[in-house]
């Protein structure tokens, strides 16, 4: 058997993205991609489906990316997925195929209706498939027994209308793809600081003197933010990074606009310092760093900001008390980094004048992800690092609209001012308790208390824990409605009524009764701006999301105080009701319409940057926070005996999430070095002389689950990696039906994604 790594030792970026972006125009018909990429992220272009990263404040001739391309060049493919592919094919057949075939049949085209004794979705008229959605769920015995998910692709004018739809329709169980993402974020920003988003913008990449990146792959997942990682190194900023895996990509990076760095291959050095954590361990590091800085403090150093501590925050004693007596051997053991290391990430911390803090999914999805990122805050607090140039916190988001979807209320959990805004709006009082999250709603789907599944864009089960339970247990919905613009397998489990509408894209035109419509996108650095599509639609029969929702909700509701239609066909009517919704509830949205017309939109404002402190002490918060001993890797090692290695499911670089591309010269995964399969498991030497397992060899993987229930991937292919021992990584979504969804985040109630307690065995 072939060995799948080739080492990828030129710098991340440079002629490989080039060559990378080639491919992606290639192998999906060129022309409409083409059409769209000069205008993706520019002022009045169209906003990127990619990621979430801030377009550039300044002008940029080009501002996307290789990964940008590949999103571009899947949503405008010439594939079509139309009735005559479905009467072809008996979703039984459907279901043998990969998620990257299914992805590869096409756009779908029309909207489609489950037929049982064919096993085929049908074509059915848009009016019916409103009028069927409606009398499923109007014979609902409870308005709880829907669930309203949404993944954080959509606009805020399809996003709105939706939250509207569930609260109206009298429920909060909205789960989202932000309670598989940055939940966890938003939950230790929101207790600490007040406001659950980034304190920076991307100009303060450029004063700041130190970066710490921890839990990223930007490389791969936010290729734009290396640009703005090189300009820091190159004039002198320190790059920081916590990640168990060496990530090539931030090494170093050959800018693809540089002639020079992309003809020699040779790029800026990226990271300055890099800290091999354990999977899990940064609580671990950032207590030893705050300990290191505050004996370096006590040794007379003149290292904390007290000023600041005094006036902006709260809980300074007791948190810096509880990281005293947290012992250097246990800030080692569990961080996987010795006392030496972490106090020169402490010294480089303590030097920077200006430092930010940026994370992603190596902290978001781990059973204790809020203490880590509260954690994080609290490093900051000490040297005053929120709410000044150059300094500061952001979570890199991962969908490209994901937070304006929270910010106009998508969420299981809203904020009584936003419920107070809707009810003074549209006059009815929507329902205050909490509803379902995601991995609430799965339970709920496979114990039968959840009846009815509304999903605007998304791969809900595919992205979800334990996939193949929650398929089968989605076929004994009374309803199942898919919003979509590609086939995924979460569609090929029907609900009793069973409906896939096929909606427009981002990148095409969007003709309504009132005229031609743009949409608006809010990312993650809080600048809110327009996305107009002006591609021909994959297929006349397609609907915009604003048009699908209002439309579903309409045919449900009936005609009501709701101006639907409206909001249906004119998006201004939209924006201005998020405005009115948001006087009382979010600052920032006044004149939205006049000023989502201005090149680069408008900046919704963040209490935090502004150090006014929206919490319950009225005071940027300190956490005090002990080591855990309980963890999801010592009760599975107590259960299931030492050999229990942690799995981190991570991203390849040719996927999008659940949607996987095809490439055609076998690259997975390009920095990591990995061609022709996905089947493989990244572990460190050390790990695989303790198991008497070598580089290569094909094993079966086993979940040792606290439930006990037996989950099992079999026939990945051992690839030697520099990683910590004791941890392994492999792909998601393959590996994601290991996931027991016991297994998740306290408070935010994120999977762990990044912690599977997992055996081994020789493959059979
Ligand atoms: N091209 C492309 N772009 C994307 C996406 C995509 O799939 N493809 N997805 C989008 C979405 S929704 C999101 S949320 C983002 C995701 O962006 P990332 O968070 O960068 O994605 P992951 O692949 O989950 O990578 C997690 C990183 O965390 C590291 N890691 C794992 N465990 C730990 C740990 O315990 N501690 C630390 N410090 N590090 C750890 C891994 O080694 C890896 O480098 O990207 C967005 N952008
Ligand atoms: N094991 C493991 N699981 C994970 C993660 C992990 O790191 N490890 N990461 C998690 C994270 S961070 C996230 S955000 C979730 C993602 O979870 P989701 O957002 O649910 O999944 P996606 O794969 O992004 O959704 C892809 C589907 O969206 C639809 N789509 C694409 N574009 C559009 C559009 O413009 N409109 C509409 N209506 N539909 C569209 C297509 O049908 C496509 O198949 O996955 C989570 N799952
Ligand atoms: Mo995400």
């Amino acid at each position: 058997m072939q060995h799948p790594i080739r080492f990828y030792k030129k710098s991340a970026g440079g002629l490989g993205s080039l060559h990378g972006t080639a491919k992606a125009l290639r192998s999906n018909g060129a022309l409409p991609a083409l059409k769209v990429l000069p205008r993706l992220n520019q002022p009045l272009g169209v906003d990127c489906p990619g990621c979430a990263y801030p377009d550039s404040p300044k002008d940029k001739a080009v501002d996307f990316c290789e990964q940008g391309a590949w999103a571009v060049a899947h949503e405008t493919t010439p594939r079509r997925a139309p009735p005559e592919f479905f009467a072809a094919h008996t979703l039984a057949q459907l279901r043998q195929r990969s998620e990257a075939e299914l992805e590869g049949f096409g756009r779908l085209t029309a909207p489609m209706l489950y037929d049982g004794a064919s096993d085929t979705y049908r074509e059915v008229a848009w009016e019916q498939a409103f009028q069927l959605a409606a009398q499923a769920l109007r014979s609902l015995d409870s308005p709880q027994r829907a669930v309203f998910y949404a993944s954080g692709r959509s606009s805020n004018e399809a996003a709105f209308p939706y939250q509207l739809f569930a609260r109206a329709f009298g429920t909060n169980n909205m789960p989202d793809s932000s309670n598989y993402c940055h939940e966890s974020s938003g939950m230790a920003l929101g207790s600490t600081l007040g406001v659950g988003k980034a304190t920076i913008t991307r100009e303060d990449f450029e004063h700041a003197e130190a970066i710490f990146v921890f839990g990223q792959n930007p490389g791969t997942n936010h290729p734009r933010m290396l640009g703005d990682l090189r300009e820091a190194a190159l004039r002198g900023c320190r790059v920081v990074v916590f990640n168990p895996m060496i990530e090539p990509g931030l090494r170093s990076f050959a800018d693809p606009q540089s002639a020079k760095e992309t003809l020699t291959g040779h790029g800026a050095r990226i990271a300055t310092d890099y800290f091999q954590v354990r999977v899990g361990g940064d609580l671990a590091a950032l207590t030893g760093m705050a300990k290191a800085v505050l004996e370096a403090e006590a040794a007379g150093g003149k290292v904390l900001d007290h000023e600041f501590i005094a006036r902006h925050t709260s809980g300074f004693e007791a948190f810096a008390a509880t990281v005293q007596a947290q012992p250097w051997e246990q800030v080692e053991a569990d961080s996987g980094l010795s006392r030496a290391q972490i106090e020169q990430a402490a010294a480089v911390y303590i030097t920077a004048k200006a430092s930010i803090a940026t994370w992603c999914m190596g902290l978001t999805q781990h059973e204790y992800a809020v203490e880590t990122i509260q954690a994080l805050v609290n490093l900051m607090l000490l040297r005053g690092n929120v709410g000044r140039p150059g300094a500061g916190l952001m979570p890199v988001r991962g969908h490209s609209n994901v937070q304006g979807d929270r910010t106009v209320g998508v969420t299981n959990r809203p904020k009584q001012e936003w419920l107070d805004g809707l009810q003074r709006v549209f006059g009815f009082t929507p329902p205050a308790a909490h509803g379902l999250d995601a991995v609430a709603a799965i339970k709920g789907i496979m114990d039968g208390s959840v009846h009815a599944f509304l999903g605007l864009g998304g791969n809900f089960a595919v992205a979800g824990p334990d996939t193949p339970r929650v398929l089968q247990a989605m076929e004994k919905l009374q309803l199942t409605v898919h919003i979509a613009t590609k086939l995924n397998r979460t569609h090929l489990h029907p609900g009793r009524v069973g409906l896939l509408l096929p909606c427009l894209g981002r990148t095409e035109r969007d003709e309504q009764p009132g005229g031609p419509q743009f949409v608006s996108v809010e990312d993650t650095a809080s600048m809110v701006h327009a996305s107009t599509g002006r591609g021909e639609p994959a297929s006349a029969k397609l609907r915009s999301e604003p048009h699908i929702v209002t439309e579903l909700a309409r045919a449900t509701l009936g005609e009501s105080a709701i101006p639907w239609q409206a909001m249906g066909s004119e998006y201004a009517t939209t924006r201005s009701l998020i405005e009115q919704v948001a006087r009382t509830a979010v600052a920032g949205f006044e004149q939205y319409n006049e000023r989502i017309a201005q090149p680069r939109g408008f900046y919704l404002p963040n209490s935090a940057r502004n150090r006014d402190w929206r919490t319950a002490s009225g005071k940027a918060q300190f956490t005090a926070l002990e080591l855990p001993r309980d963890t999801i890797m010592r009760r599975a090692r107590a259960q299931y005996g030492e050999q229990v290695l942690c799995l981190a499911t991570v991203r390849a670089h040719r996927q999008y999430n659940t949607t996987v591309y095809r490439d055609s010269t076998g690259e997975v995964d390009r920095y990591r070095g990995v061609h022709h399969t996905r089947k493989v498991l990244f572990i460190g030497a050390a790990s695989m002389a303790k198991l008497g397992l070598r580089d290569g060899q094909l094993v079966d993987i086993h979940a040792a689950a606290p439930d006990g229930i037996a989950r099992q991937c079999n026939g990945y292919q051992l690839v030697q990696y520099d990683v910590p021992e004791g941890d392994v990584f492999g792909y998601f979504p393959e590996l994601t039906p290991l996931i027991s969804p016991d297994l998740m985040a306290r408070g935010s109630k994120t999977p762990a994604f990044k912690e599977v307690p997992v055996l081994l065995k020789p493959a059979e």
